[in-house]
């Protein structure tokens, strides 16, 4: 498997008890680089395009809330078959299903405040990252 990049957010619920670093530490520890990385305040219109996909979800107008509550850390994560590795590290969605070790056993407060977000396929790692970073802000 080839490296990779995927895009990663460090959710208002995290970012919100100061585990910004502790969930680096954890990408970190398990092969993933942060090639980019800034924090903002996500505006109701970029969530909403963000979870395009959901929109016809119960959850959706809670998540977009939940998502533009508080500051939030986007980045671009590269390595060795990076999408995979990162869903693996983050866990299942729903913390009550996370595996020992992942970052939503160990953070995540309930599936809606799930900590982080990680793309689910290449293909729209490419897109997701293409919304929240240039390609002179990524740097391998
Ligand atoms: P993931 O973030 O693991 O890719 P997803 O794409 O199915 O999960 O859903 C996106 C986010 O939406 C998820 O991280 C939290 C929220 N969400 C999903 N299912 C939910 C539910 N049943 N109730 C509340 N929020 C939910
Ligand atoms: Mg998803």
């Amino acid at each position: 498997m080839a490296v990779q990049r995927t895009f990663s957010i460090i959710k208002p619920d995290a970012t919100n008890r100061n585990l910004t670093g502790a969930i680096n530490a954890i990408f970190e520890k398990n092969g993933l680089r942060i090639v980019a990385q800034k924090r903002i305040e996500m505006t109701q219109k970029q969530a909403e395009t963000f979870y395009a996909v959901h929109s016809e979800r119960p959850f959706f107008g809670e998540l977009v809330e939940f998502m533009t509550s508080a500051p939030v850390v986007v980045q671009v994560l590269e390595g060795e078959n990076a999408v995979l590795k990162h869903r693996e590290v983050m866990g299942a969605t729903n913390p009550a299903e996370a595996a020992e070790g992942t970052v939503r056993k160990e953070f995540a407060l309930s599936i809606g405040e799930n900590s982080v977000h990680g793309s689910d396929s290449e293909e729209n790692a490419a897109i997701e990252i293409a919304q929240f970073f240039s390609g002179n802000e990524i740097v391998g």
